[in-house]
């Protein structure tokens, strides 16, 4: 489908008020399409919304993805009002298609709307330690707040999303068949993956095992997935509801930690300047653990850093064998750019290695601050 082209017809869909009268692409997410679009009510005033294509070669069963979503947002309202917050703007809003869905689907074209955050901005890169402890709060507390949802009603909408043991098997095969004729050009990195491979297994087999419990978990949580008020810096809503199913509190707090921990960006390629921030390290966990402490077992809050480690190898595993597979899953930018980002994610890895000790101290610190 041309965007531009048939754009008035999937608007007039949904129930949208006012009149249409811009629309701008937002240019964050590896995965989905995301719209603004901007309405002009009868008073003059302008309204906001986010329209987005949901990616059907990521996600296969966008239905079941919806049915998360508005299962997930109507419990976050509620658990928001009886804490005595008021969700408007702090919860994600669907709007509903004009005949009561809630998203449009056309064999695998598919659309849907949510209100826009208002007075809100996103960060690809934390500013400050108090920054990131804001974000490791929003993480901690939504996942608190989910934490008496009925677990089995959640549809898996990626089956194995962070099954590590999995993703190695799916990475092998992707070297075996060799589709782009690129795996004699990463030697190195599949060196790195396989000398990895028995350690990045543990917290699956901690699950498997029963010693590492499942949870309503975020599954993507990267700072750019909290949105924080323009003035105050205050989180005001966790967006980016799709991968929202069973997990560990290890994928959420480490796939922040891989993210925003980070002295660079995800696809920086000078790795000298790839490291972890331990001072931001540390302003999460605070965030985080503060908000969970009580709510995770004394197993799960020590093998938090470990799911640093995991998370950082996994993703950096999913690029390396996008890039071998040909660029299929996520959206690039140039030619090696999932090499680039596997690059980049192996570094940190190796660096969060090197400090595997501090980050365990920090952890135990703020384990002993916050477990009464
Ligand atoms: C994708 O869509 P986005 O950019 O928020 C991916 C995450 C990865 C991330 C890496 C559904 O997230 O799992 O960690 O890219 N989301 C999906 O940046 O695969
Ligand atoms: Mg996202």
């Amino acid at each position: 489908m041309n965007f531009e082209g048939d754009l008035k017809a999937i608007i007039d869909r949904f129930e949208f008020e006012g009149s249409f009268s811009a629309c701008e692409e937002i240019k964050v997410g590896h995965v989905n399409r995301t719209y603004r679009l901007r309405f002009v009510l009868e008073d003059k005033s302008s309204r906001s919304y986010v329209l987005q294509r949901i990616n059907t070669f990521a996600f296969k069963k966008p239905e079941q993805v919806m049915e998360n979503v508005r299962l997930i947002t109507e419990h976050l309202s509620r658990a928001m009002l009886a804490r005595g917050r008021d969700p408007e703007n702090h919860v994600l809003h669907l709007v509903p298609t004009r005949d009561g869905r809630a998203m449009i689907l056309d064999g695998t074209e598919c659309w849907r709307a949510y209100d826009y955050v208002s007075h809100a901005k996103t960060v690809n890169r934390v500013d400050t330690p108090g920054q990131f402890y804001e974000i490791g709060r929003a993480f901690g507390e939504f996942q608190n707040m989910l934490s008496d949802f009925p677990i089995e009603r959640l549809y898996d909408t990626i089956p194995d999303f962070h099954d590590t043991v999995k993703r190695l098997e799916a990475f092998e095969r992707s070297v075996s068949a060799d589709v782009m004729r690129r795996a004699d050009s990463v030697a190195d990195e599949i060196a790195f993956v396989r000398a990895r491979k028995g350690r990045m297994g543990r917290i699956v087999e901690m699950i498997a095992d029963g010693s590492l419990p499942l949870r309503v978990t975020h599954n993507d949580t990267k700072i750019n997935n909290v949105m924080l008020d323009i003035n105050t810096g205050e989180a005001l809503c966790v967006v980016d509801l799709d991968t929202v199913m069973a997990g560990s509190s290890l994928y959420d707090y480490g796939d922040a930690i891989r993210f925003g921990a980070s002295t660079a960006q995800e696809d920086e390629r000078d790795l000298d300047k790839v490291q972890l921030d331990i001072g931001l390290f540390r302003g999460f966990s605070d965030g985080f653990i503060g908000q969970t402490a009580r709510d995770l077992t004394p197993l799960e809050l020590e093998s938090l850093p470990l799911g640093a480690l995991v998370m950082t190898f996994e993703v950096g595993l999913r690029f390396l064998t996008d890039y071998l597979d040909g660029d299929r899953y996520f959206r690039i930018e140039y030619p090696d750019h999932n090499l680039v980002r596997a690059r980049c994610q192996f570094k940190l890895l190796t660096d969060m290695e090197a400090h595997e000790e501090d980050m365990k101290c920090i952890v135990g610190e703020m384990i002993k601050k916050y477990r009464v």
